[in-house]
């Protein structure tokens, strides 16, 4: 049995390599999106090796900053503008909800193919050329779980078959495992296998940055492997986007310089210790907040200095500590943007598509998703929210 769809999809790359057309692949910006992009990348790279031709590929990603999540109408300008030609753009750990960007997309010429996670909306799925989804109605591929970086490997099996080279293979399932971890997939079935394979030789990974990681990092102050590799993707938690919309995570899985993988983990490695201090800070000040406010049915709170850089990190911790649903927002001029973390029971996807006529976007996943609220509606936003909680709780 396979994933809907994901036979077509490696029929078109296969085609379009053939043909040498322009193709474009956009990922979303975290460790998943990114790791999805690059296995996707090598893989394809692979299959034109095999096909004897010349690969016209290029990715690029969203500034979750400037722009927000997913495949945007910003970047989507930035690419019609620069491939007047057209191309065959892949969406990867995005695309699902982009409604409108993929009508626009397609309108001006090009094909698109979404491949994503995420639980599409109840209204439908957009007008993509191919969507690979395991949530879609009608897939009946029965393990759901897997993580964007997952699908891609399905992907990579699909495109080169009993043709992968081992060393590719274990280079794509490393990412893989750690993409599973980084996206908080649930480990079962077939995530249990990513995991337990790309896991136990990373040590002495291809992959001149993980080894460099692995280098550094003394064994003996980690309790597992799973410990370094945790440390590893908090290192790789950055979302750094030139204005080029590359990203610099992207270079770094990809540097094949044994010396510039290390002074890229070093790099990280202190971006990534003023990073814990940053949430440390940001998590107090929200503490202070929720605990003057403890009775409240939900955690609603937002600031102008809080930012959505490290809200999600906050968000995880609050949750634990209070076992309540957790929305927190920076506070811009005109809107705001904001992180939701749930306890086990709530869907926070369900929960924003009951008052969705009051958000700008919102996406993502039962116990973690991601809005943007006109600033106007914050308290209505809050209201419902309360609302809808109160309702589930009473079912
Ligand atoms: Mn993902």
């Amino acid at each position: 049995m396979k994933l809907k769809n994901i036979d077509l999809v490696a029929n078109r790359i296969k085609e379009a390599i053939e043909r040498e057309e322009q193709i474009i692949l956009f990922g979303d910006s975290d460790m998943d999106g990114v790791s999805a992009t690059v296995i996707a990348k090598e893989a394809i790279s692979n299959a034109a090796f095999f096909l004897n031709k010349k690969l016209h590929i290029s990715a690029y990603f969203p500034d979750r900053k400037k722009e927000g999540y997913g495949f945007n109408e910003n970047v989507l300008d930035y690419i019609i503008k620069k491939y007047p030609s057209k191309a065959l753009v892949i969406t990867l750990d995005c695309g699902i909800t982009n409604f409108e960007e993929i009508k626009k997309a397609r309108k001006k010429g090009f094909e698109v193919i979404i491949i994503d996670h995420h639980q599409p909306v109840v209204d439908g799925l957009p007008e993509a050329d191919i969507i690979v989804d395991p949530k879609q109605e009608g897939d009946d591929y029965p393990f759901k779980d897997f993580s964007n970086a997952g699908l891609s490997f399905k992907l990579a099996e699909e495109l080169l078959g009993e043709r992968m080279p081992s060393l590719l293979k274990e280079s794509l399932l490393e990412l893989t495992a750690m993409a599973t971890i980084a996206d908080m997939m649930p480990e079962k079935d077939e995530n249990i296998d990513y995991i337990y394979q790309g896991l136990s030789k990373i040590e002495n990974s291809q992959r001149p940055i993980l080894k460099a990681f692995f280098t550094i990092f003394n064994p003996e102050e980690f309790n597992s492997k799973k410990d370094i590799i945790y440390k590893i993707n908090s290192c790789f938690n950055v979302a750094n986007i030139d204005s080029d919309h590359v990203s610099f995570l992207y270079y770094v899985l990809t540097e094949t310089d044994v010396e510039a993988a290390k002074e890229y983990a070093k790099e990280l490695l202190e971006e990534s210790n003023r990073r814990h201090l940053e949430i440390y800070a940001l998590f107090d000040d929200a503490k202070n907040v929720i605990d003057s406010k403890i009775g409240n049915r939900i955690i609603f709170e937002g600031s102008p200095n809080w930012s959505i850089e490290y809200l999600g990190a906050v968000a995880s911790k609050l949750t634990l500590l209070y076992n309540k649903p957790v929305f927190i927002y920076q506070r811009y001029d005109d809107f705001s943007r904001g992180t939701v973390r749930l306890p086990k029971k709530y869907d926070a996807v369900k929960a924003m598509e009951s008052c969705k006529q009051l958000l700008k976007t919102f996406g993502g996943h039962p116990p973690a998703a991601g809005f943007t609220v006109i600033n106007s509606n914050l308290d209505k936003f809050k209201s419902a929210l309360i609302a809808y909680f109160n309702k589930v709780d009473s079912e």
